[in-house]
């Protein structure tokens, strides 16, 4: 198998090592083997990215755009193979693999389009004759930490808006996902991109994350992973004086209400819940359900759930892939354990499954008769288990959704305007879904949260270039 590099300075480069890339639904599938580098391929990055800069924050708009849109065609182009590298890589299914990378390709015809859109004002000054200009420059190098449960849309909706604004980037994906990295890349190089713009580091983030965090020539740092990460990232970039962007978790609430249509509600929570094996920031993990439909909604959910089919993630039959790793795996077993400890009935799944191919299956586990202070409902699993707490009252149902550490999604599953209308105006969260799931959401528009979920402004829509910008005030006296 072919050794798949480091891009570099405008070059194709080792690393220090090799990491191999397994399918997580037959672990005797190799996808490929890939460079794993230390600090010293970031730094030459960094470098690379650095040097770089002034030249591509000069060019035309007109040529950002053209590279964004030759990416974007030809990501929308590949679409079935490259979701079909990402469901191997990853494990979600194939239909999501592949709305996953047309979201990707997306993304980037999007920003083609806001590179010429970028303006400034000018402001009548309070002195008379002078002239005020608030303007907008791109911010320098920019570093993408990315997680591996969105390998190709997560990069994507940080390195378009970065490239778009005139920035330069030093790119490292997560450990576990190097092979849709690498994709990607590859299409940004063959697209034309100038040296040095665009570098690619596979490696640790202890090594390579932290070396671009640490950097005094990276400007900025737009991270998406775990709160423990982020927040240390946070703390290093804040120290250093540079810009940073955290996405975080999520412990996004699902109400449904006592006049909710069940099968919408019941569609919308094993879709938010479980879809993409519960592996989304956006995942519905707290179903507060009022009392009247609980038993109903848990009945349905539950044979819903007997339903599914799990297993691996290419078959044209799966519904639900395996878990990423042994890791997420036994963590998620962790879970299931400590919710039953805790006094929460375990009402489906939650057990290992046994397929044709070794791999990281689990069942989709529901707890019922649980509490909002239990640990499961605190804190973020990260795969397919969820709760129900049982309500009695809109008001109980809105306090309990805000009742969490987090604040990135949430939902309502109602067929009142009173209920939709006040849940949205009272919701704590970034991104508030009405009878939809809590994870699904367009990419012309910001996403983000809110508390511990997020930090720094928010991504993707015309919104990003609050972060890969920054304003410039001109005073002129003609
Ligand atoms: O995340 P990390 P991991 C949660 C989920 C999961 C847990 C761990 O619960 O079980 O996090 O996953 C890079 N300096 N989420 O280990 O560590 C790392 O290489 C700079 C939720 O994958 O946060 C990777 O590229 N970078 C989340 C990225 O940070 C560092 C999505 C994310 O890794 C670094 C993913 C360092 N010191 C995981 N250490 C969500 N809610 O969307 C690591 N990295």
């Amino acid at each position: 198998m072919p050794i798949h590099k480091n891009y570099i300075a405008g070059r194709w480069v080792d690393g220090a090592s090799v990491v191999h890339d397994i399918n997580p639904s037959d672990t005797n599938d190799q996808v490929g083997i890939y460079a794993s580098s230390g600090r010293a391929a970031a730094e030459e990055a960094i470098d690379a990215a650095y040097q770089a800069f002034p030249g591509w924050a000069a060019t035309s708009p007109e040529v950002r755009s053209d590279l964004l849109d030759k990416i974007g065609t030809e990501i929308l182009a590949r679409k079935d193979e490259l979701g079909q590298l990402l469901s191997r890589e990853e494990g979600k299914i194939l239909s999501e693999g592949v709305g996953e990378v047309v979201r990707a390709g997306r993304v980037f015809k999007f920003f083609a389009g806001e590179a010429l859109r970028l303006n400034g004002e000018r402001v009548t000054s309070v002195r008379p004759g002078v002239e005020i200009e608030v303007l907008r420059e791109p911010e320098g190098v920019i570093g993408i930490i990315t997680p591996w449960n969105f390998p190709i849309a997560i990069p994507a909706w940080k390195i378009a808006p970065a490239l778009a604004y005139g920035n330069t980037v030093v790119f490292k994906p997560a450990e576990l996902v190097p092979g849709c990295g690498w994709a990607l890349a590859d299409i940004i190089v063959r697209a034309g991109v100038p040296e040095g713009v665009f570098n690619l580091v596979i490696g640790p983030g202890r090594d390579v994350g932290q070396a671009i965090v640490e950097s005094r020539k990276v400007r900025g740092i737009s991270f998406t992973g775990s709160v423990e990460t982020g927040r240390r990232i946070g703390a290093a970039c804040f120290e250093r004086g540079k810009k940073v962007q955290l996405e975080l978790g999520g412990k996004n609430p699902l109400v449904v209400m006592d006049d909710a249509d069940l099968e919408v509600a019941v569609n919308v929570a094993v879709n938010g819940a479980y879809f993409s094996t519960g592996q989304r920031c956006t995942a519905s993990s707290r179903l507060i359900v009022q009392s009247g439909i609980h038993d109903r909604f848990v009945k349905s959910v539950i044979e819903k759930l007997q339903g599914l089919k799990i297993g691996h993630a290419l078959a044209n039959d799966t519904q639900i892939g395996p878990v990423v790793n042994q890791t997420q795996l036994e963590q998620d077993l962790d879970y299931v354990r400590i919710g039953q400890k805790e006094g929460a009935k375990l009402a489906f799944g939650g057990t290992r499954l046994e397929r044709e191919h070794p791999g990281f299956y689990l069942s989709p586990a529901l707890f019922t008769e649980t509490s909002n202070d239990m640990r499961i409902n605190r804190e973020e699993i990260f795969g397919p288990v969820a709760s129900v707490i049982r309500v009695n009252s809109f008001e109980e149902a809105i306090t309990m959704a805000n009742d969490t550490e987090f604040g990135l999604s949430s939902g309502i599953c109602t067929t009142s305007l009173k209920h939709s209308s006040e849940f949205k105006r009272r919701s704590a969260a970034g991104m508030a879904m009405v009878n939809l799931p809590t994870a699904g959401v367009d990419y012309h528009v910001p996403f983000g949260g809110r508390k511990a979920s997020s930090y720094g402004s928010r991504e993707q829509g015309a919104y990003a270039r609050e972060f890969y910008t920054v304003v410039k005030t001109t005073y002129t006296q003609p």
